[in-house]
């Protein structure tokens, strides 16, 4: 997909960047050292464009954290929300693959556990005054077929690729007995055509689903738990 693509590109090769730090001059042949003897140098020391290039960090356009609710502390907890934290902030691509890399993916992770991606600073929770007036698009798969719908739901993000981007608060990959579902949570529910329609579309044709797939009101959730209906669907 294209967005992993880019993303990864970035990240690895720097094709049409070749000297990504500015203050590096690349190309310039450089003055011999006295007593220095020119054309023998061994190939695989030499490379002169690696010589003292610091690779740029790519930045991204937000800085993100990743939250993980486990879900044996999650069946002790007294207080919803309780046992949730925050465990990494990434604010490049490269510091984004290498976390990701580096973590089980939601095919691995037990049933009942939770793992979010929020913008910094916004909480995965319906208390959050970012996320209060807001809602979330639901995606479900079946159990362990939804890694590549979540990483490209991550790329999506942190890639700024949804037209109405500041709508987004984050997503979460839920990990259930039957099923695994992706929520995408926005910041202003009641809006209806030109943001959440727009963001559930882009999502879906991002992630290449078919399904109808549906939009729950958080102040319907909260007033009626799982009775909430959804208010939108595509
Ligand atoms: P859930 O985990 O979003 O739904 O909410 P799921 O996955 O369908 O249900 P599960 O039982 O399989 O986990 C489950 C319940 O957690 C809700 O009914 C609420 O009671 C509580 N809850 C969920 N969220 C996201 C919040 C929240 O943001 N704030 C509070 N206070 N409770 C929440």
């Amino acid at each position: 997909m294209g967005v992993e693509e880019n993303l990864k590109s970035l990240s690895i090769s720097e094709e049409g960047n070749k000297n990504p730090n500015p203050n590096v001059k690349e190309d310039e042949e450089e003055e011999p050292e006295e007593g220095e003897i020119v054309g023998e140098e061994d190939d695989s020391t030499s490379s002169s464009s690696k010589k003292g290039v610091v690779e740029q960090p790519h930045p991204l356009e937000h800085s993100w954290t990743f939250w993980f609710d486990n879900p044996s502390a999650k069946s002790k907890q007294a207080i919803w929300g309780s046992s949730m934290r925050p465990i990494y902030t990434f604010a490049s691509v490269e510091q984004f693959w290498s976390l990701y890399n580096n973590i089980h993916h939601p095919s691995k992770l037990a049933v009942g556990a939770d793992f979010h991606c929020f913008k910094y600073k916004i909480e995965p929770k319906w208390e959050d005054p970012v996320c209060a007036n807001g809602g979330k698009w639901t995606v479900t798969l079946p159990r362990g077929k939804s890694d590549t719908c979540w990483l490209y739901t991550l790329l999506a993000l942190i890639g700024e690729q949804f037209e109405y981007g500041d709508e987004i608060c984050g997503a979460v990959v839920s990990v259930r007995g039957r099923q695994e579902k992706i929520a995408l949570w926005t910041k202003n529910a009641a809006n209806e055509t030109a943001q959440q329609i727009s963001i559930g579309k882009q999502w879906k044709e991002l992630l290449d689903c078919n399904d109808t797939i549906g939009f729950i009101f958080h102040e319907d959730a909260k007033k009626l738990d799982k009775a909430a209906k959804n208010r939108y669907t595509i």
